[in-house]
């Protein structure tokens, strides 16, 4: 089965990764990427929107492959400077990555929309998929910990290195979402979710107004971001243990999204993790080019088989 109009939710690393070998996957304008925008910040001045261009980064070829974030070729002199000067330095800040926030930030204080801002960005940089911002309008995602009180997601993620124990997730701000995600799930013939924290990630689009009912009746299928009770990065097994109050599996990633899904692929082995809902077992851990269009490939097979 072909699909013609494919939506991916996404955060940054495990989702920007995934997103890159299903772009291969699939003819050039069959995908649409919706992606989180609660982790962006103002940083310096400057509007930094780290999930927006890890995707943006990873479609264009441009990604540092084994970071996830960032670009490949990169040097860090400007952020020496800063700190020689005093200034804060504990988000890594690239000399070129620095032209997609300058550019970005100029642009939003002209009155530029986030989502006009990100198309021109990565059409300069030959991305054929389309890149959708989760919200034109903040949405920041604030960490409620046990111990460091309520932390906007980047210090707790960078500066508390995701230490701080999590009581709940929340989202400031208002739900609205950008004009054309709506639309694009409501015409979507397959929407999936790639390998995301699903708390910090994938939630704060699905908690956007409107996102959830567009998504009934869709086919949906997610890739676990858990693998053998593992997380492949990030702090996520010990927030299903905080938030769920159950062990780090892909069965507690299936029930966290319950009825939303209409499948799950997962690493080989942990099929029987997940009870009550079709699953494709794959290989999910994506270390090469290679393996991110055999996932991509994996996951459509799956999906063709469920439509
Ligand atoms: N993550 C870090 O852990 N430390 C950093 O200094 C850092 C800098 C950074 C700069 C640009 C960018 O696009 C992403 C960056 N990230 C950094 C990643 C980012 O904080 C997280 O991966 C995402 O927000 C979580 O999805």
């Amino acid at each position: 089965m072909t699909f013609h109009h494919v939506v991916a939710l996404s955060g940054g690393v495990g989702g920007a990764r995934f997103i890159e070998g299903l772009a291969r996957a699939l003819p050039p304008d069959a995908l649409t990427c919706v992606v989180n925008t609660g982790d962006d910040f103002t940083h310096l001045g400057l509007h930094i929107a780290p999930d927006l261009d890890t995707v943006m980064y990873w479609l264009a070829g441009l990604a540092h492959e084994e970071r996830g974030w960032g670009l490949a070729e990169e040097s860090f002199a400007l952020l020496d400077r800063i700190r020689v000067l005093g200034g804060p330095a504990w988000f890594l800040l690239g000399d070129r990555d620095l032209a997609t926030h300058i550019l970005r930030s100029d642009a939003l204080r002209r009155g530029e929309t986030l989502t006009a801002i990100t198309a021109r960005l990565s059409s300069a940089l030959g991305v054929k998929a389309r890149i959708l911002p989760m919200a034109d309008v903040p949405r920041p995602t604030m960490i409620e910990t046990v111990t460091e009180g309520v932390l906007p997601f980047q210090e707790w993620f960078v500066t508390h290195r995701a230490v701080p124990a999590v009581r709940s997730v929340r989202f400031d701000g208002e739900p609205t979402p950008a004009p054309g995600v709506l639309d694009a799930i409501t015409s979507a013939d397959l929407v999936l979710i790639g390998p995301s924290n699903p708390y910090v990630s994938i939630d704060p689009i699905l908690a956007l107004d409107g996102v959830r009912a567009a998504l009934e009746g869709k086919t949906v299928i997610a890739v676990s971001p858990i693998v053998g009770g593992k997380a492949i990065k990030g702090p996520l097994a010990t927030m299903i243990s905080e938030l769920a109050k159950e062990s780090p599996s892909a069965g507690a990633i299936a029930k966290h999204y319950g009825a939303l899904l209409s499948g799950m692929v997962v690493e080989r082995g942990d099929e029987h993790t997940i009870a009550s809902l079709p699953v494709r077992a794959a290989d999910t851990v994506m270390t090469s080019a290679a393996e991110r269009l055999r996932l991509a490939k994996d996951v459509l097979d799956f999906a063709g088989s469920l439509a």
